[in-house]
């Protein structure tokens, strides 16, 4: 059985993007969306500006590693005029394409003065976006949709903090006819308890992975320390007919705050994929470290698959 420190590999160029490579003046770059697109990899990274508020912006490259070409003013910038709940920022977006629409979903964190809540946006050209708007009320983020219908119906993996499901913030599923009114809410992945490393709050990190043996999840779990926050990942495969299925699900983490770039920052301690990209086998991972900077780590989907399938039923 594979180690799970040997699953993800850091790219020797992380960070590979920061601020100081960014066309205008912002305090920092992280928690990218990943897409390949047109030949190139693109990044939607979340860029906070000197008002602490956040918006989107695209990042192109051949090799995905270097070389990248950033939009050089903002990509999406919250629209508060029309949609209020953008008021202090879009943070976080999950990319998934939707070929039956033949566009990008981009689902994202709008910052409103009630809180967080989850947002959908699509667009076919990472130029201009149609807002669907707030999909979700607050508070709830983490949200990732899958890139088909389950019996007619999209599917959205969201994290609602309230009361529903009792103690602590779980990873729910919800279902829609139109991409706009979401219902049959359940949870299927709990946050465990106590001293676990994923208790209490847990979130989707990318969107969704179709894999033959089922919807692979990538996930953050929070563990709080006197210092503070630790931002960890690990893994948990759904039914591929029925996602509100779990089948596996880690014990352990398999990923965390280890390098310097991952270590400190704005917010020490935190690795946060919103996106990866599969391809010929390989996995790569964009993360947001320590809420400043963006890098990358690889792995094979076959150790992924491996090291899960023999992990225990989850819930
Ligand atoms: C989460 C999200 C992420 C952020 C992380 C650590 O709740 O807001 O955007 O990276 O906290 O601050």
């Amino acid at each position: 059985m594979l180690n799970k420190n040997e699953i993800f590999h850091r790219s020797e160029k992380n960070p590979i993007l920061t601020a100081a490579d960014w066309p205008y003046s912002c305090n920092t770059v992280f928690n990218p969306g990943a897409i390949k697109f047109e030949d190139h990899t693109l990044l939607l990274a979340r860029v906070e500006d000197h008002r602490g508020f956040s918006h989107l912006t695209v990042a192109r490259s051949r090799n995905g590693v270097d070389g990248w070409e950033i939009d050089t003013s903002p990509t999406l910038m919250p629209d508060p005029a029309n949609y209020p709940e953008e008021i202090w920022g879009i943070e976080d977006p999950r990319i998934t394409y939707i070929e039956e629409l033949n566009q990008w979903a981009v689902a994202y964190t709008a910052y409103s003065e009630g809180g967080p809540l989850v947002s959908i946006a699509t667009t076919r050209d990472f130029h201009t976006f149609e807002r669907i708007g707030a999909v979700m009320p607050p508070e709830d983020k983490d949200a990732a949709l899958f890139p088909v219908k389950f019996n007619g119906r999209w599917a959205m993996i969201h994290r609602p903090v309230s009361s529903f499901g009792g103690d602590g913030a779980h990873i729910s599923i919800s279902f829609s006819y139109d991409l706009k009114h979401w219902g049959d809410h359940k949870i299927v992945i709990h946050a465990r308890k106590g001293g676990w490393w994923d208790a209490k709050k847990i979130g989707i990190s990318p969107p969704p992975l179709h894999t033959p043996e089922g919807w692979l999840i990538l996930y953050h779990g929070v563990r709080t320390t006197v210092a503070g926050g630790i931002y960890r990942l690990g893994l948990a495969l759904l039914d591929l007919e029925d996602p509100s299925k779990i089948l596996h699900r880690s014990d352990n983490w398999i990923f965390g705050p280890k390098e310097w770039y991952e270590r400190q920052g704005d917010v020490s301690d935190v690795v946060f994929p919103c996106g990866w990209i599969e391809e010929n086998g390989e996995i790569r991972m964009y993360y947001g470290c320590a809420d400043t900077s963006i890098a990358l780590a690889t792995a094979k989907l076959s150790d992924i698959l491996e090291y899960l399938t023999q992990c225990p039923a989850g819930e």
